[in-house]
């Protein structure tokens, strides 16, 4: 009896990470890279994506993020639209290294819906560490601002040579807003 109390409680952490994706509340299109990644594209110019059906962070199927030497950076990019208005929400990719050390999820901000219009303001994540051996959720709870319409995730890893990485079950999840001046 010890030991099933023991995996109930190992395995509740697992499951709140993953049932944001798929879920009728999350805003992010193929959140869990089924079949493609149809919907995501890499940061320009230097960065490319593929779909890896063999790996996946809690069902099969993931996006590989790779920079290369056409850009300046040691960083490895993928972006994709979400159309979302101000509030707060719960944000969350599964990362694991091939080549990289911290990955975070943050966005750029814009006024028109489907990615129109910046509005010239960046709201990254706090990096989590990632490893090559497991997929690391990384998880956030940033604020969208007044006037925003729409959201373009940067899903992006860093320092590897060159910076490489799968991500799977992104998620994008408005939080209920209470009674607490926000609104
Ligand atoms: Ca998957
Ligand atoms: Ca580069
Ligand atoms: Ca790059």
């Amino acid at each position: 009896m010890r030991k099933l109390a023991l995996w109930v409680l190992l395995l509740m952490p697992m499951y709140a990470l993953a049932q944001d994706c798929p879920s009728a509340f999350n805003l992010v299109g193929n959140c869990g890279f089924n079949s493609s990644t149809a919907g995501y594209s890499p940061q320009e110019p230097g960065d490319t994506i593929e779909f890896v059906a063999n790996v996946g962070a809690t069902s099969p199927g993931a996006m590989r993020v790779t920079d290369t030497n056409a850009d300046g950076n040691n960083e490895a990019e993928a972006e994709t639209c979400v159309n979302a208005s101000r509030g707060q929400y719960r944000l969350g990719a599964s990362f694991r290294a091939i080549a990289a050390e911290t990955c975070f999820v943050g966005f750029d901000e814009h006024v028109q819906p489907n990615c129109a219009a910046p509005n010239g303001n960046f709201v990254s994540g706090t990096p989590v560490a990632v490893n090559t051996q497991s997929f690391t959720r990384f998880q956030g709870q940033p604020v969208v601002g007044a006037g925003v319409a729409s959201v373009e995730l940067v899903i992006l890893c860093a320092n590897g040579t060159p910076a490489q990485f799968d991500v799977d079950d992104i998620a994008m999840v408005e939080l209920p807003m209470f009674a607490n001046g926000f609104e």
